[in-house]
């Protein structure tokens, strides 16, 4: 298994020496934002992760080989190639076999941090369940790696181009607990609101990090969506934002964008369409999930410790 992974000096330092480390993905930086927004957010993330007590491990295929833990160099090449391919369960074997470049996306990131022994990992919104599932098949294969792999994933609830309610039934089917964090609510990414509960509120990042290792601890496989919603001062109106969103879809609808292709897409007509607000909601809200996913980084390994 080693073999495909390559180890930034960093990231194995910590590692060996128990540390806690939070795992970050790069779909976000390639296919998420723009440039130089994406690198810039990159690596203020890195820092506010590191700020709060962990090391933080951003997680890429480059040349073929996972990396755990990226160079600014290499954080400038995600955030500036057009030559990069946006990597899910099902791609990484043949872009590893291939020696290809590609971001990785909340499944394959979890996959990766899991073969890396890295149990918290930090992003901005899971995928989903899309709209118009019934006729499109489209649900994200996030859903199911958090129905299989052993990673806590701290969010800003998934993003609200996607059909919530059906996202939480999708993650009850499957087992995923799903923790607001100081919320009752599931947060809309752009919005605190959504008018969906979760299942259950934690306190703080202790009880977290206690739901974590409990759910590991009594062998049930999978992860753990913690759902931290954006602060009050940069979240979007919640009709403002949904006018957007609805506009985004009709055009992606109308030129026939699927697939993969469409998560980016959305986001970035999305962006044109406020005027670059939900890009500075995103990146507001990733930061704060990493401030998060940092504390519960810490706790859980502290935690891991003392057992
Ligand atoms: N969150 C963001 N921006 C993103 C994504 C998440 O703030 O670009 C990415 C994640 O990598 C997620 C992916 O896994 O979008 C979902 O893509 P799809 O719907 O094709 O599964
Ligand atoms: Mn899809």
């Amino acid at each position: 298994m080693q073999k495909f992974i390559e180890f930034s000096r960093e990231v194995k330092e910590a590692l060996d020496s128990k540390k806690p480390v939070v795992a970050l993905e790069s779909t976000i930086i390639s296919h998420g934002m723009p440039y130089p927004e994406n690198v810039e957010t990159a690596k203020a993330v890195e820092e506010i992760v590191r700020k709060n007590g962990a090391v933080p491990a951003t997680i890429a295929i480059i040349d073929g080989r996972i990396k755990i833990g990226l160079t600014e160099k290499e954080l400038e090449f995600m955030g500036t190639s057009k030559e990069i391919l946006k990597a899910s369960r099902r791609d990484l074997p043949v872009v590893l076999a291939k020696g290809l470049n590609a971001a990785t996306t909340v499944s394959a990131t979890m996959i990766c941090a899991s073969l890396a022994s890295i149990k918290v990992f930090v992003t901005g919104g899971i995928g989903g369940v899309h709209r118009g599932a019934e006729e499109t098949f489209d649900i994200s294969a996030d859903l199911q790696e958090l129905a299989k792999t052993d990673v806590a994933v701290v969010c800003a609830g998934a993003k609200a181009i996607l059909d919530l309610p059906r996202t939480l039934e999708y993650l009850e089917t499957f087992g995923v607990p799903v923790i607001g964090f100081k919320t009752e609510e599931f947060p809309a990414f752009y919005t605190r609101e959504s008018g969906l509960k979760v299942d259950y509120m934690v306190e703080d990042e202790v009880e977290a990090a206690r739901v974590v290792k409990t759910k590991w601890d009594l062998g049930l496989k999978g992860g753990v969506l913690i759902a931290n919603p954006i602060p009050e001062e940069y979240a979007l109106d919640r009709i403002y934002i949904e006018k957007a969103i609805e506009e985004a879809i009709f055009e992606a609808d109308k030129r026939g964008i699927r697939g993969k292709a469409l998560t980016p897409f959305l986001l970035e007509k999305i962006k044109d369409l406020t005027e670059g607000k939900s890009l500075k909601a995103n990146i507001e809200l990733v930061k704060n999930n990493a401030r998060v996913g940092a504390k519960i980084a810490v706790q859980l390994n502290k935690l891991y410790k003392e057992a």
